[in-house]
């Protein structure tokens, strides 16, 4: 296995396009835009490696981006150990809740929000998308329609990972914030692991946004939202514009972290936007960073967000608030996927 640094630095050999805005004391092993052609599939974080393994399954073999971001979204909230899903740490009340959202190559789209005791809410969003005439379900509703499509209903257990966490927050009870950024220290493990040393999340969500080999676009994001949140709390992955923006004539784009900070600039249209005028994906996703540090600077320090987009010819950008946020490509010269980490606005 090799290190890190090493790895890094070999990812940035190979990548023949690095920012024009980097400077030279930026000059690291930072990449925030990837030339790839197409079929593409991008995901958010480490683990976004195996979610484009799932997708990669639909996409190598020509399949529809819409089915392939649907079964990266999957396979993360399958992961027991995961950020997203079942596994993941509850609200301050103890309780799981999980928003999905997922969007095709003609607009259509669909999201939940606030839903407990369903494994696969992506899944959800999607039925709710294709067969019904609405976009967006939350909480009981949500749970709802989702048995009645057949889904299972899986009875409120935390995982022991969560349990534990849990036990330890109630201990102050108190609401911070954390910074996502991937465990660099643990970064040459195998299985990425999901928490800081401490035991908190380092992430809590994964978008996935993909072109495939007919060159149209899809996205999806699934989340458990930030841990101990208050209960019936939504942040940006299920709403539409914010965590994830489709339009098959420009690109597609995701996001991660503080998801309040992300709705308050609806962070993927955003980023959709600018691409429309011009920007290559790198740069729309730092200019939607900017709206967020320019709002309020001195919070900005404090807080992580991270946003990936393709474009329609299959260029690959990211860029975020804090160093440490991470996405994984893969492509047919990765078919194992490759990792990068994107350059960022404060180090
Ligand atoms: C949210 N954006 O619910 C999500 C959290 C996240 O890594 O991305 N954490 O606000």
């Amino acid at each position: 296995m090799i290190d890190r640094r090493r790895f890094l630095f070999l990812s940035a050999l190979t990548v023949p396009l690095l920012s024009s805005r980097r400077s030279a004391a930026q000059k690291t092993d930072r990449v925030s835009t990837v030339k790839s052609k197409f079929p593409v599939v991008v995901s958010t974080w480490d683990s976004g490696i195996r979610a484009n393994a799932a997708a990669w399954n639909v996409l190598g073999k020509k399949g529809r981006a819409l089915d392939a971001v649907e079964q990266a979204a999957r396979s993360a909230e399958d992961e027991i150990s995961c950020c997203v899903g079942l596994g993941a740490y509850p609200d301050r009340d103890g309780f799981v809740t999980l928003d999905a959202s997922i969007m095709d190559e003609f607009a259509n789209c669909g999201s939940v929000a606030f839903v407990r005791h369903i494994k696969n809410p992506i899944s959800v969003a999607r039925k709710l998308m294709e067969t019904t005439p609405h976009v967006f379900l939350a909480g009981d509703g949500a749970e709802q329609f989702a048995i009645q499509n057949g889904f299972e209903r899986i009875p409120e257990k935390l995982s022991p990972e969560a349990q534990k966490a849990y036990k330890e927050w109630l201990k102050k009870s108190q609401y911070k914030s954390v910074i996502n950024i991937e465990n660099s220290k643990k970064r040459s493990e195998v299985i990425t692991p999901y928490r800081f040393d401490d035991g908190s999340p380092n992430h809590d969500t994964m978008g996935t946004i993909a072109l495939d080999a007919k060159g149209n676009l899809s996205g999806a994001c699934t989340t458990s939202g930030m841990a101990f949140k208050i209960h019936g709390r939504v942040g940006d992955s299920p709403i539409i514009g914010s965590g994830l923006f489709v339009d098959n004539e420009i690109g597609a784009a995701t996001s991660s972290g503080v998801g309040e900070e992300v709705i308050r600039i609806c962070g993927t249209h955003t980023v959709i936007e600018s691409m429309r005028h011009g920007m290559t994906p790198e740069n729309a996703c730092r200019e939607a960073v900017e709206r967020i540090v320019k709002r309020d600077p001195e919070k900005a320090k404090t807080l992580q967000v991270g946003f990936i987009a393709i474009g329609k010819n299959g260029k690959v950008g990211a860029y975020s608030v804090q160093k440490g946020f991470t996405y994984a490509v893969t492509n047919d010269e990765f078919p194992e996927g490759k990792v990068y980490e994107a350059e960022s606005r404060f180090e």
